[in-house]
């Protein structure tokens, strides 16, 4: 995944959104890639709850939520001796950083971002957090001096917002952040829909459309063998076969087989016993995370533990560039 110009330590920050269930999507484009990125650098991912305020939430939830992100981050393998897994809330240097890059953003800039009208259009109060959102995310990534961003596609446009914000800051107060690559998923990056193979299997999909990373097997068994195929019978990778396609693209990210290898065993199997063992793949990563994660979120004290030793050296690796950002900008030191 690393390239010649990517440093041979390099520095990995990404931060998932606590609001909303965690779906087999997410794990394909997110959490399955966070667990690599750890072996490869020093690698920050922090549970958004800042950014997750931006839109209408529950506020009896969000601490809850916050600890089951947590813990479903743990579960699905980010080990706390080589990742910093921490609430971007506890780092008050998210926020503080936001504000000071505030003033290297183009109103402009934030006035164009995709997702801030396609929100925007769905929110009955548009927040200024909402319009805002991106500058928050600059400060997520550049504080640490991020060389590398694994992020989803659908976030180019606010990745390419933070090196815009980098590169203005360093120009006009001096070399203070790095300016951030992203790292795109690739295979089975857009797991689809199970009744809708066209759109993107996400929260807001229907119950049959989506599996949830905590679905009973039973249910995800279910899900799979009700998914939408196509005619014909033949298992194959076609863009005239959307279902029988994203249900490769599942059992490709699942099992880390890849696509050919899986047609040439499926071929001729039919739908019904190629469905079987999609479902069957599934449940057979899942199991152990809902295990995992049921053990770790049972220990509330051990998962605040965990976050709390992650914020402490979130702090560490973040107030050096937050200072030195003060002080380029001229405020006078307290
Ligand atoms: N906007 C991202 C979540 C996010 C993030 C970040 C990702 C917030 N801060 C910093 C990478 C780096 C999303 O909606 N997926």
């Amino acid at each position: 995944m690393t390239t010649s110009t990517t440093p041979a330590n390099p520095t990995i920050f990404s931060g998932i959104k606590p609001t909303g269930e965690k779906t087999l999507g997410n794990y394909a484009g997110g959490f399955s890639q966070y667990v690599r990125y750890q072996e490869e650098g020093q690698a920050f991912f922090a549970v958004v709850d800042l950014h997750s305020v931006t839109v209408a939430y529950d506020p009896r939830t969000l601490a809850a939520q916050t600890l089951d992100l947590a813990a479903l981050l743990f579960a699905t393998g980010l080990d706390p001796a080589r990742a910093t897994v921490f609430v971007q809330s506890h780092v008050k240097g998210h926020a503080e950083g936001a504000r000071l890059l505030a003033s290297v953003t183009a109103y402009g800039d934030l006035k164009r971002m995709h997702q801030f009208k396609e929100k925007g259009e769905e929110q009955d109060f548009v927040s200024l957090a909402l319009f805002d959102y991106p500058t928050l995310m600059a400060a997520d990534i550049l504080l640490y001096g991020t060389d590398l961003v694994p992020i989803g596609d659908d976030q180019r446009q606010h990745l390419e917002l933070a090196r815009d914000i980098a590169t203005r800051f360093n120009s006009r107060f001096g070399a203070t952040f790095t300016v951030p690559e992203g790292r795109y998923p690739e295979v089975g990056a857009r797991v689809m829909d199970l009744q809708d193979p066209t759109r993107k299997m996400g929260t807001t999909s229907a119950e049959g459309g989506t599996i949830r990373l905590l679905d009973p097997p039973d249910v995800i068994s279910k899900k799979i063998k009700a998914a939408v195929t196509d005619s014909g019978r033949e298992v194959r990778y076609a863009p005239d076969k959307p279902g029988i396609a994203n249900l490769l693209e599942i059992l490709a990210v699942v099992t880390g087989t890849s696509i050919p290898e899986l047609e040439a065993s499926y071929a001729d199997v039919g739908y019904g016993p190629f469905k079987v063992a999609v479902a069957d793949a599934v449940v057979t990563l899942l199991e152990p995370v809902q295990a995992r994660y049921h053990e770790l979120r049972g220990d509330e004290a051990e998962l605040r533990r965990l976050l709390a030793t992650g914020a402490e050296k979130a702090a560490a690796a973040s107030t050096g560039r937050l200072t030195t950002a003060y002080e380029r900008m001229g405020f006078l030191a307290p």
